[in-house]
């Protein structure tokens, strides 16, 4: 799959004009929008997510770059949807019951949709029976939970329970106070210390999964 260097750094660095440049030209030399999007975009966001996780760059140089990407999923998004193009797989995301905090669940969002996966994101304040419409409704496969505080952490139970008789669906959860041990206490799938982990925690289960 070729990789188009200056479609990479435009994304890494945030540049939202500059992607949207390439892409248009790209689709008037129609080029394939696979290929650019398998081959150059997604691998900028991931690579970004890294430099995220090593503490190499922040959360306003990792929003930057998505919005970058964003911009420019817009215009690809359309051609893909036409030619059949299938994402990586579908989760959803939400964060839990009596919390509104959103960035960090934003954050994780848009790792995933980056990385290739279709996102349903369920907002805040999000009950069990969110969860369940995004499995039953819209077919996600991945329920991912996030929570900032220590009053709502506990509700990511209520959520594991949920799902917990259906082999078919896997929940995961993170958040600042949620730790890899409080996650296996109470019997969730996975766990994220950070949106990029939660993307390399999706992959590694829809890969055993699969
Ligand atoms: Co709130 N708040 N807040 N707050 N707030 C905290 C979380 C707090 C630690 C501040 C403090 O006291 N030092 C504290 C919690 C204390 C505790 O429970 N131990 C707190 C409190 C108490 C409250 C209120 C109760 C305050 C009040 O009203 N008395 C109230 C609660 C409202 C509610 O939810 N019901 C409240 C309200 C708010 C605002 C609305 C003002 C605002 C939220 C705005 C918004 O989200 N749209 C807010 C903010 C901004 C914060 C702080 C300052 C920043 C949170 C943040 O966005 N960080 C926060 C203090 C702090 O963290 N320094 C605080 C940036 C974000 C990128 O990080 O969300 O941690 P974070 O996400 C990280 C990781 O945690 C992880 O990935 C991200 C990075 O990659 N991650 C996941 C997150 N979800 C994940 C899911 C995954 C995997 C990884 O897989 C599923």
């Amino acid at each position: 799959m070729a990789k188009n260097e200056e479609l990479y750094e435009a994304i890494m660095k945030g540049n939202r004009n500059k992607v949207l440049e390439i892409i248009k030209d790209a689709i008037e030399n129609k080029a394939d929008m696979g290929d650019i999007l398998d081959g150059s975009m997604i691998p900028a966001m991931r690579d970004m997510g890294d430099k995220f996780s090593r503490n190499e760059v922040y959360v306003p140089e990792m929003l930057i770059a998505a919005r970058a990407m964003q911009a420019g999923l817009e215009l690809v998004e359309p051609i893909l949807a036409d030619t059949g193009h299938q994402p990586l797989g579908k989760v959803c995301v939400g964060t839990v019951k009596g919390d509104l905090h959103d960035i960090g669940k934003n954050l994780v969002a848009i790792m995933l949709k980056g990385a290739g996966y279709e996102v349903i994101d369920c907002g805040v304040n999000c009950d069990v029976s969110k969860f369940e419409a995004a499995v039953k409704d819209d077919g996600a496969t991945v329920v991912l939970c996030s929570a900032l505080l220590t009053t709502t952490m506990p509700y990511m139970k209520d959520v594991v329970g949920a799902f917990k008789g259906n082999p078919n669906v896997k929940v995961v959860v993170g958040g600042a106070p949620v730790t890899n041990e409080y996650a296996n206490t109470i019997g969730a799938d996975g766990y994220g210390s950070d949106a990029n982990e939660a993307v390399k925690c999706v992959d590694a289960l829809l890969e055993k999964t699969a």
